[in-house]
């Protein structure tokens, strides 16, 4: 399987490794916008050089209770590191939900658009219609700021898959094409610890939809909810998490370590070849 990612052409016969650069103040200290920028530049080549496949490159916080951004704030984050890292050997991923951002980034030339809302606005999907960029189309009950509360399903697999399904045949019938599409079931947006679980035993599910799958496990609560371990020493269960994804079917993991997790993979290859 391949993905269409802008001037790029992935191959997934092998897992790929989408490291995050959150350009935001709770990621890096807030000493004025220059530093931040400067901050998340060394960041995202550090990541380059560690082996990422491709840069996930976000404005907002979309962390359980984060408080959302005004376009211009988002765009002021994200512009000059697009800028910066024009060029990069890897493809860049645009990581929001507002089409004006998604809209500035590819004209920017970002290669891939993360959109946790699956370009649900009708001006998010009017946005990246007519680019020629990857779109990676997430799940999630409720926003950001409430969605931790109380979720709630019948059965989480089916009930994110129907959606999911349901997202690849609006997009495909906007006009996308099948090989620039990603889903992704959306891990810890609006998931208890039980339905993130049940998600990640039966990700191969979501592979039948017919287009890669990524998870996002890195860091996450759920994480620190089984090891008892805080956000900051969670990388071996991240690295754990991103191997049972890799190993139920997962194409993408996007990732905070990358050199660990690009190591972890390397030792699942070698077994796969
Ligand atoms: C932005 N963001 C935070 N967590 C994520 C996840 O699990 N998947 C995707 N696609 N994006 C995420």
């Amino acid at each position: 399987m391949f993905i269409h990612c802008g001037s790029f052409h992935l191959d997934l016969s092998r897992p790929l490794v989408m490291g995050i650069v959150n350009v935001t103040p709770d990621s890096f200290s807030d000493g004025g916008r220059h530093l931040m920028r400067d901050a998340a530049l060394a960041h995202a080549q550090q990541l380059i050089l560690e082996g990422a496949d491709i840069l996930d490159i976000g404005g907002e916080s979309t962390r359980p209770g984060a408080a959302s951004v005004s376009v211009q704030e988002e765009l002021d984050r994200v512009l000059p590191l697009l800028e910066a890292l024009r060029g990069a050997p890897v493809p860049l991923s645009i990581d929001t939900c507002k089409a004006e951002v998604m809209r500035e980034a590819l004209a920017a030339g970002v290669h891939m658009v993360n959109d946790i809302d699956a370009l649900q606005q009708p001006a998010a999907l009017a946005a990246v219609v007519n680019s020629d960029a990857a779109v990676c189309l997430m799940h999630k009950q409720g926003i950001p700021q409430t969605m931790q509360r109380e979720p709630v399903y019948a059965d989480v697999v089916a009930e994110v898959q129907d959606f999911l399904r349901s997202r690849v045949a609006a997009v495909r019938a906007a006009g996308v094409a099948q090989e620039r599409i990603v889903v992704d079931p959306g891990f810890g947006f609006g998931k208890t610890l039980a339905h993130n679980l049940g998600m990640l035993r039966q990700l191969d599910e979501f592979c039948s939809l017919g287009v890669p799958v990524l998870a996002g496990l890195s860091r996450k609560s759920m994480l620190g909810a089984i090891t008892g371990q805080d956000v900051d020493h969670r990388i071996h269960a991240s690295v754990a998490a991103a191997l049972l994804a890799v190993q139920r079917g997962a194409s993408i993991v996007r990732v905070h370590d990358v050199r660990a997790t690009v190591d972890a993979l390397k030792v699942w290859n070698a077994v796969n070849e």
